[in-house]
């Protein structure tokens, strides 16, 4: 395509400069409230907005004008973790001291600081999925890459986590509290979303005509690129009715029942996943996720014909990629634009299809891997039921040629689950409407392979591949870490900040003296930062003298933040029972939220909290341990929390991460890494020396021999009186005073099944734990081994993630 011909981005623009602080100034004139930091926030944003509409008219000119064979990217997603936007904005349009000297020249007007704190984030997403989801779209700019982004504007993310006496409470993300400024709503772009009904059959043509219509309406939030004048496009979508209120019926009298579509229409848009706990939440996630899919696909097929004329060439120029299984009724309703739509044969549709269409794994867990029942189908979307059927029964015919026979084959790889309730298996949809397959760590892609897809990988090896996950360094180390980057500037230039593979220049430098120093420093202030945020927001004190020992993520067995707990308590015990030894002070941070029908995870939460009250109210701990969870985990924390951290938890069992990234931000914010042979630490490892990581516990094969063995964790306890005393205070209630069974329920299934082998890992554990303290009483080494874990990090930028993407996955299968 061609260059976009505005001004390129990272650099202050004169010109630029002036209409944005003259922007600035009339909108804050006009507000009553000015010059509040919140009036000043959204004077800001509306400043911008022009600049970002200039030049995402230029991109998509640019774009429609690509060179024959550059093809592009869809990608759709339940999920994208934006967070806060304006920094980023400012920092890639230049206009960052534009901003400083605009609040500075406007009397009482907000620091800087300040006005950014205001800014709500955007928390559209779960964790990892969503949030991997958002540094692409920085990178699809960055990279130049044609591309739009696909997913929901809900109006309450997913929740806002509060505790209350130790326990999570979910409230609604009110993120849209005063609208959204970024936002341009694209009025004209509109498109009609079925469902239910019936399928009518006439002349040999199916057709549905469903029971209800949504309306998709398009809103865009616009992602400027790094050093270039491009940006991405994240199309979200708002549901709305799709005809005027009753009128007669209000006359009547009778207000709601005149506007209960309205009602129908807009529970699509209040919340991310919504519990599926109940028939009724299983129902509107099912709802939401064909609506993504219905109206992505009408706007491509409308853009695509806008460029080419005609759709039997929409595989060729387009790439339909789903984000896990959550989209993976685009093949289907694809299949049902082309076949009844656009009239179309079958090969050629499903040709199309599976020219467009690839799919990215992100977790093997068993229950993750969404099914749908036949019978919510039969309801909701009778003709895309169709089309599945009729895609089983080709596909199962192909398999039957390639293994005559094994119908156990072809049970276990029909798109229909027949044990039980009938099931759709989406995964498995997926996997057959998609020309490419990846995992998202060298291992998990292994394992994909090998277990949950094996059947498939068997009858189409060439389909499944590998692409290692990565993160933006724009805002996990540029924006996040100013101090840390002007070190890089000055140790080893300016050439890592275009291409990250640069820090590796670091690792000569490593050992220096000064560079330890200049690094221990920065770290110190970020720590400093952080320690000030925890007293002003949640108003406990942690020293910064401390090692600071973070573990932030999601709350998940698997992820085992109770391993962390059992640490904590066996170390607690240890202070206790010997205060005058030279302990190295410890602040052990945690930080993440629990699904709210997931009982194990709050009720560890709660544990955290019992914890966190008892070890840092003893007087014979004082400053040598404390405990601290920080509620409501998301973008903008980590963006404070990352930066200050010194030790890195990544200690899923082995085989349980797909990847993780909070594990590459630790790393490149020079956290060293305590951690399972897991997912992405291992390629961390390999790229900065597994002798900068602290490595511990079962690998994945001695996992699965263990389990095939007969793991028993009784016995781990029994030999270990350090995690027996662990076990019996936990469970006996020392941290649940006036409730001693409150954590049997977390303990007694650890010694019968203990499925995430804590049992089996934790002395291994402890011992890794040891070494931690022993390399931190060395500030030197400690610094050392940080700046080789930086070096080590050239290859975990989403640009190299997006570039292996657009080489091995989103190249045209007709065109290799
Ligand atoms: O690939 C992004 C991210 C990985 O880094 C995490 O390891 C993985 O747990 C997460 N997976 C999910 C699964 N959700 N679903 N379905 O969030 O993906």
């Amino acid at each position: 395509h061609e260059p976009v011909a505005v001004r390129a981005g990272d650099q202050a623009d004169p010109a630029l400069t002036q209409e944005f602080t003259t922007a600035w100034k009339r909108e804050l004139s006009q507000r009553s409230d000015a010059p509040s930091p919140d009036a000043c926030l959204r004077a800001a944003i509306v400043a911008c907005r022009p600049e970002l509409a200039d030049r995402w008219a230029a991109t998509q000119a640019a774009d429609a004008k690509r060179a024959r064979g550059v093809r592009r990217v869809h990608y759709l997603s339940m999920e994208f973790l934006m967070g806060r936007a304006l920094r980023n904005a400012v920092s890639v349009m230049g206009l960052d001291d534009a901003l400083k000297a605009a609040l500075e020249s406007h009397a009482g007007a907000a620091s800087l600081g300040e006005v950014l704190e205001q800014e709500p984030d955007a928390a559209l997403g779960n964790g990892g999925l969503g949030r991997l989801a958002a540094c692409f779209l920085d990178s699809f700019a960055t990279l130049e890459l044609p591309s739009f982004g696909y997913g929901l504007r809900y109006a309450h993310g997913m929740f806002a986590q509060a505790i209350q006496e130790g326990r999570q409470v979910e409230l609604p993300d009110e993120w849209l509290r005063h609208g959204n400024p970024w936002e341009f709503v694209r009025a004209e772009l509109r498109y009609p979303v079925g469902f239910g009904g019936v399928v009518e059959s006439s002349g040999g043509h199916r057709s549905w005509k469903p029971a209800e219509e949504i309306v998709a309406q398009a809103c865009d939030f616009v992602v400027p690129g790094h050093a270039t004048g491009r940006v991405s496009t994240l199309r979200q979508w708002h549901a709305q009715p799709s005809r005027p209120i009753d009128f007669a019926m209000f006359c009547r009298g009778e207000h709601m029942a005149a506007g209960q579509h309205y009602e129908a229409a807009d529970t699509l848009n209040w919340v991310l996943y919504p519990d599926d706990s109940t028939a009724a939440g299983r129902q509107l996630r099912l709802k939401q996720e064909f609506f993504l899919c219905s109206a992505s696909l009408q706007d491509m097929i409308a853009r695509h014909l806008r460029e080419h004329a005609e759709i039997d060439t929409f595989g060729r120029h387009n790439v339909v990629h789903l984000n896990d299984t959550h989209p993976a009724l685009a093949p289907a309703e694809l299949m049902r634009l082309l076949l009844d739509v656009y009239s179309m044969g079958w090969e050629e549709a499903w040709a199309v299809t599976t020219q467009a269409v690839s799919y990215t794994n992100h977790t093997l867990m068993p229950e993750a891997l969404e099914t749908w029942p036949v019978r919510m189908f039969e309801e909701l979307l009778p003709r895309h039921l169709e089309i599945i059927y009729e895609i089983n029964r080709r596909f199962l015919d192909e398999v039957g040629a390639r293994f005559p026979g094994d119908t156990g084959l072809i049970a276990r790889m029909s798109l229909i689950d027949e044990n039980g309730e009938r099931r759709v298996r989406m995964a498995s949809l997926a996997i057959v409407a998609s020309h490419k397959v990846n995992g998202v760590s060298a291992l998990h892609s292994k394992l994909m392979v090998q277990t949950i897809f094996a059947d498939f990988a068997a009858m189409w090896p060439q389909r499944f591949l590998n692409i290692t996950n990565g993160v933006t360094p724009r805002r996990w180390l540029m924006q996040a870490n100013p101090e840390l980057c002007e070190l890089l500037d000055r140790h080893i230039g300016t050439d890592w900040r275009a291409d990250l593979h640069g820090l590796k220049a670091l690792g000569a430098k490593a050992a220096g003296k000064k560079i330890g120093q200049e690094f221990l420093a920065t770290k110190r202030a970020n720590k400093e930062r952080l320690a000030e945020r925890v007293r002003r927001d949640f108003g406990v004190t942690i020293s910064p003298d401390s090692l600071f020992d973070v573990q932030i993520k999601r709350i998940h067995e698997y992820k085992r933040q109770l391993l962390n707990v059992l640490h904590v308590v066996a170390r607690y015990q240890a202070i206790v029972a010997n205060p005058g030894a030279d302990w190295v002070p410890r602040t052990v941070i945690f930080a993440g939220k629990a699904a709210s029908a997931y009982h194990a995870a709050k009720l560890t939460i709660q544990l955290i909290h019992d914890v966190a009250r008892v070890v840092n109210a003893d007087p014979r701990v004082g400053n040598k341990l404390k405990v601290v969870f920080l509620p409501n985990y998301g973008v903008s924390l980590a963006e404070v929390i990352l930066p200050a951290a010194d030790l890195s938890e990544q200690i899923s069992t082995a085989g349980t991460e797909a990847s993780g990234t909070g594990n590459m931000k630790f790393a490149m914010n020079g956290a060293l890494t305590i951690g399972t042979w897991d997912g992405a630490n291992i390629e961390m490892a390999e790229a900065m020396g597994v002798e900068n990581m602290f490595v511990f516990g079962l690998r994945t094969d001695a996992v699965a021999k263990m389990k095939s063995w007969g793991y028993d964790p009784r016995l781990y306890a029994e030999e270990n009186f350090a995690l027996q005393q662990v076990l019996d205070a936990i469970g006996g209630g020392v941290f649940s005073w006036g409730e001693p069974d409150r954590y049997r329920s977390l303990v007694q299934p650890l010694l019968h099944r203990d499925p995430y082998m804590l049992l089996a890992d934790f002395a291994d554990y402890v011992h890794a734990q040891e070494q931690v303290d022993a390399l931190y009483r060395d500030p030197a080494a400690w610094a050392e081994r940080a700046l080789r874990n930086i070096a080590g990090m050239g290859a975990f930028s989403t640009d190299r993630t997006i570039a292996e993407y657009i080489e091995h996955v989103w190249a045209d299968p007709k065109a290799r």
